[in-house]
C-alpha cells in the first residue's frame, strides 16, 4: 500500500521549482561544420537571447519544437529572443546548405531538468525495492 502511495506520488506529483525565471544568453559560432557550443542548457520559463555569429559562410539555426530561424552572414551577428516555455530536449540545425556535411551541423537545446527521465528512475527504483520485498517473503 505504501509503495503504491509512493509510485503514484513519483510519477504524478507536482516537480519541484528552481527560482525564477531568469535571462540568459548565449553567444554561438558557426563555423563549418558545427555550432560552438552546440548545447544549451536552460529553465523553462527563461527569456533566451541567442546571438549566431557565422565564422565563415553563411550559415543559419532552426531549433525544432520552437519553430524559430536565424541566418547569419560572415561576419555578422543575429540575435533572437524567446521564452523557454516548453520543457524538453530539441535540436537545432543548420538552415542554409552550407557544404558536404551541412546535415550533420546540429545542437542542442535542453529546457528545464528532464523530470520524465527521473520519474522514470524513480519508479525503477520503487519496481526494484518492491521486487527485493517479495523475493525476501
Ligand atoms: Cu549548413
Amino acid at each position: 500500500m505504501l509503495l503504491t502511495l509512493a509510485a503514484l506520488v513519483v510519477a504524478f506529483g507536482p516537480a519541484p521549482v528552481f527560482g525564477p525565471p531568469t535571462d540568459r544568453r548565449f553567444h554561438l559560432e558557426a563555423h563549418s561544420f558545427a555550432y560552438t557550443p552546440s548545447t544549451l542548457t536552460v529553465n523553462a520559463g527563461d527569456r533566451v537571447t541567442l546571438e549566431l555569429a557565422a565564422v565563415d559562410y553563411v550559415h543559419g539555426l532552426y531549433l525544432d519544437g520552437y519553430d524559430l530561424n536565424l541566418t547569419a552572414e560572415p561576419g555578422h551577428t543575429e540575435r533572437l529572443t524567446f521564452v523557454a516555455d516548453k520543457p524538453g530536449s530539441f535540436r537545432f540545425r543548420c538552415s542554409v546548405t552550407c557544404g558536404a556535411l551541412h546535415p550533420f551541423m546540429i545542437g542542442k537545446l535542453e529546457v528545464g531538468p528532464n523530470w520524465l527521465l527521473w520519474r522514470a528512475v524513480g519508479l525503477a527504483g520503487l519496481a526494484a525495492f518492491a521486487g527485493l520485498l517479495i523475493a525476501c517473503r
